[in-house]
Order: C-alpha cells, then sequence, then structure tokens
C-alpha cells in the first residue's frame, strides 16, 4: 500500500494524536483479523459482529496499528466512522498514485467484461483488477487499498444493491473510462422497473473525470440520463461500435468488429461474450493497446469463475452459489439478499448453509448467531451441514415450521453429503429457488454441479 502511519492519519482526519506513534510504512490493510500480517493496519468494520471486538486478535497478529470508533489500548487512528475512513483513504491513494481507473457495472455473474478488459490492458500495462465479487462500498476501497504500488490502469467493477450505490463508488474512483455492459433486469436488483436499474447505473458517470468516456449500450432506456459534455460511444446493431460478423461454434467464437481490422477469436461460447469482448477490445483501443496485443490477450482469455453467480439448474430451478468461502458477514448479506427478492410464480426458496472454517474459539458462536438472519416467512426449507450447523439447526426448529429444517452431519465420524445432495435433488422444482453458501472445503461447489 506504501503508505505512513501518519500519511494515513491525515488521510482520514484523525480525531486523535498520532503523532506519539512512529511513523512507520504500513504494510496491508485487512478488516478480517484472520488475515493480519505483522505491519498491517486494521480495520474494524460493523459487519455480522463489531469488528472492534477483534483488534486484539489482529494485534496478536502483528497489526502495527487500527482504526477505531472509540478509545481502545493499541495504538490507534480514531475516527467517527471506519467505513467512511477507508473510502476516504482509498479516496486519497487514488489521488496519490494517480493510477488510470477504468469503471465497469456488471450484471452480476453473468459479465465477463472486467475480466477481458484487464487481460488486454495487461498486454501493454500494469494492471490490476477487482478479485472476486469486492465490487460494493467496502470491497472497492479495498481492491484499491490492495492495487500492486506500480499499478498503471485499474479495472474496478462496481456492483449496485441499492440505489446511490454507483453514485458513491464512482466519486470515489474518478474513472477516466466507465462502462455500463447491460440494463438488466437481474435478481440481485430489486430496483423495482429497468427505468431504476438504468437510472441507477448511470451514476457510473457521476464521477467521470472532465474529457473522460462513457461506453454504453445502445438501448434507449438510457437516454434521459446521458451526461452532456462528455464523450459518449454506445454499441450495439447499427451503433457506433458494433459485431460486424459472428461465427458461433461449440465451445469458441470468432468475430470481427467496425473499429478493428483483425480477426478476433475468443475460447468461451455465447453470443453475449463476443459483446462483452468487443467493449474490452474498445477500451483496450482508447488505452493504446495495439491490435495484434488486443487480438492475443482474446485468444488467449482466461476467465475466473465468478465468487457469486446465479446458475440454472438442469430441472430450471434458479440457483444462488456463493461456495468457494465464507464469513458472518458475507453469509448474512447473501441471506439478505436472497430473502429480499421476490419469489419465482409458485416457486419456494431453499436456502443450504454450510459450515464456515477457521473461526477459531468463537466458532460456535458464530454459527448461532446466524439465526438472527433467518426469516422463516422467507425461507421454505432450510438445509444446514457441518458439525458447525447442529446449534443453528437446533435453533431454526424452533421458529420454523415443523420439517422444513433439514440438518446433515459432516464431523469426523460421519459425512453426510451425498445424502444432502440427494434430497436436494429430490426436492428441487422447476420454480424453486436455491442458496447455497459455505466454506470452500464443505464441497458445496459439488452439489451446484449436480444441480
Ligand atoms: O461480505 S464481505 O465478505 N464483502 C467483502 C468486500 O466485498 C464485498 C463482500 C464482508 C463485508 Cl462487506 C464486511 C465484513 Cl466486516 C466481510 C466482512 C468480514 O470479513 N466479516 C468478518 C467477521 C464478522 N462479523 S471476517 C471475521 C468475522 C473473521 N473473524 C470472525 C468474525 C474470525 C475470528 C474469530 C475469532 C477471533 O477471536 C478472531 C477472529
Amino acid at each position: 500500500m506504501n503508505l505512513t502511519l501518519h500519511e494515513v492519519a491525515d488521510a482520514v482526519k484523525a480525531q486523535n494524536d498520532v503523532s506519539k506513534y512512529e511513523n512507520r510504512v504500513l504494510g496491508n490493510i485487512e478488516f478480517d483479523s484472520r488475515l493480519i500480517k505483522p505491519g498491517d493496519i486494521f480495520l474494524p468494520l460493523k459487519g455480522a459482529r463489531d469488528g472492534h471486538d477483534f483488534i486484539p486478535t489482529a494485534f496478536e497478529n502483528g497489526a502495527v496499528v487500527t482504526f477505531s470508533e472509540q478509545d481502545v489500548a493499541f495504538p490507534h487512528i480514531l475516527v467517527e466512522n471506519a467505513e467512511q475512513a477507508f473510502q476516504d483513504l482509498a479516496r486519497y491513494y487514488l489521488a496519490k498514485t494517480a493510477v488510470d481507473v477504468i469503471a465497469i457495472t456488471g450484471s452480476n455473474g453473468k459479465t465477463t467484461t472486467k475480466d477481458m478488459t484487464a487481460q488486454i490492458l495487461a498486454t501493454t500495462y500494469k494492471t490490476y483488477k477487482t478479485q472476486g465479487n469486492y465490487n460494493n462500498e467496502i470491497g472497492l476501497p479495498y481492491t484499491v487499498l490492495h492495487m500492486p504500488d506500480d499499478t498503471e490502469k485499474l479495472v474496478l467493477e462496481m456492483g449496485q444493491d441499492h440505489m446511490g450505490d454507483i453514485h458513491l463508488l464512482s466519486t470515489l474512483a474518478k474513472p477516466k473510462l466507465a462502462v455500463i455492459t447491460l440494463i438488466g433486469e437481474s435478481h440481485l436488483e430489486f430496483f423495482g422497473t429497468r427505468e431504476k436499474i438504468a437510472e441507477g447505473k448511470m451514476q457510473i458517470i457521476d464521477g467521470l473525470v472532465h474529457g473522460g468516456e462513457l461506453i454504453a449500450p445502445a438501448d434507449k432506456i438510457i437516454n434521459a440520463y446521458l451526461p452532456e459534455n462528455q464523450k459518449i460511444t454506445r454499441f450495439g446493431a447499427d451503433a457506433d461500435i458494433h459485431l460486424t460478423a459472428l461465427y458461433e461454434h461449440k465451445d469458441h467464437l470468432s468475430f470481427t468488429v467496425n473499429f478493428l481490422d483483425e480477426d478476433l477469436t475468443i475460447p468461451v461460447p455465447g453470443k453475449f461474450n463476443a459483446t462483452n469482448a468487443m467493449i474490452a477490445a474498445y477500451v483496450g483501443t482508447l488505452e493504446g493497446v495495439s491490435p495484434q496485443h488486443i487480438k492475443k490477450a482474446l485468444a488467449n482469455l482466461n476467465l475466473t469463475k465468478n465468487r457469486v453467480e446465479w446458475l440454472k439448474a438442469s430441472n430450471g430451478a434458479d440457483v444462488l452459489s456463493d461456495v468457494y468461502n465464507a464469513n458472518p458477514t458475507a453469509m448474512r448479506l447473501i441471506l439478505e439478499t436472497f430473502q429480499t427478492i421476490a419469489r419465482n410464480p409458485e416457486g419456494r426458496k431453499i436456502a443450504v448453509l454450510a459450515d464456515m472454517k477457521e473461526l477459531g474459539d468463537q466458532t460456535a458462536q458464530l454459527h448461532a448467531e446466524m439465526i438472527t438472519a433467518l426469516n422463516p416467512e422467507k425461507l421454505d426449507l432450510l438445509y444446514l451441514y457441518g458439525e458447525n450447523m447442529l446449534s443453528l439447526a437446533q435453533l431454526a426448529q424452533e421458529i420454523f415450521p415443523p420439517e422444513t429444517v433439514k440438518y446433515f452431519r459432516k464431523d469426523d465420524e460421519k459425512d453426510e453429503h451425498d445424502i444432502l445432495s440427494q434430497d436436494l435433488l429430490n426436492e428441487l422444482k422447476l420454480a424453486d429457488q436455491v442458496l447455497l453458501k459455505g466454506s470452500n472445503s464443505m464441497r458445496l461447489a459439488e452439489i451446484v454441479n449436480q444441480l
């Protein structure tokens, strides 16, 4: 991160005197105390639990200073609001490094535009991009503050759960290029109407630098919100940029675009991926990447699996999969989202929650507390899996109707993974929605594949 302790305190307008602490260069900033390494700075956020409770662990792991909203017996930078301080620090860091920011709002899971853009830019520049789903008011500053010191181009994904989210992210990041891939109707956006989704996404121009450029679909739904004094490039049939040919194959696509002379290929199928690749190629062109480099980067695409994604089960059910890692805050957030979205007509909502690992001696408590995130009126069936989930299963049985909570063992003696998987397969109907969330080692990914 290459910032000193006093510099950080100044950037967030610390309310205490930090001159008594040595002004050393800090390592990383982390809000999960498990990730703190010697020399790091801790950020106590109010997640599922109050991060201030974990300040002692952060120092056990080698933190040299922590942000804090209250006086504590450890070296600290006193602030009114830790989340706001985190955002202020990221804003300061972007100004200091003067890195070029490319902002992309993706429709969750579907878009690979961010990865394609980053891989094209990486042929020519030191490039860093949003990892996983770190695209919200906490994930974006985290991404900014974790970019390598020599980064030249920063590709930031911006997600929206609520109106105003993208405004905050864009004004923080101040992109020189702002990309809207699609005005979707995706599950996670409970905005009511497509107009509201469009309005929310168009806030990506709120922080666009003077002389920047907006790249957006030729969808007329956004016409009401276009900026007056910025360059705008629209994509789609007959628009500024478009595909001039497209050949779909079983496992790849080849296509041409109206702004490059090369024949392009990407090693993934799906027509929409050609559009995503075209947008990425256009960003690369604007940033001065050669056509040869663009062609090569696209041909060798290495697309990472999205951490959180909506999938379709083979029987047609909707699957919200978040199976690679788990902490209490993330589990609470995804439960909130899953319980808020509209049910499919005639469909049920089913949650499959598995153990969160590596939570130390607070494991039992952190799992049991998840009861406050479960709403029996919003969930029709609850599957709980793993030894840490046993106490939650007992608590849930008290508030859910009979037979709607199913518990499956995984402990030293017994693993009922296959029974759970079979039960879910039998249970799942066409109109159902199912959420799967748990630590990677609980092997929920295998169940998602079977679905
Ligand atoms: O949802 S998130 O994962 N998020 C990250 C940013 O990008 C978008 C998604 C998320 C968010 Cl938004 C906020 C927080 Cl605060 C995650 C967290 C988070 O990491 N929360 C964590 C905890 C809580 N509450 S990590 C963690 C806890 C690990 N901690 C327990 C509580 C381990 C621990 C156990 C026992 C101890 O004594 C000390 C630490």
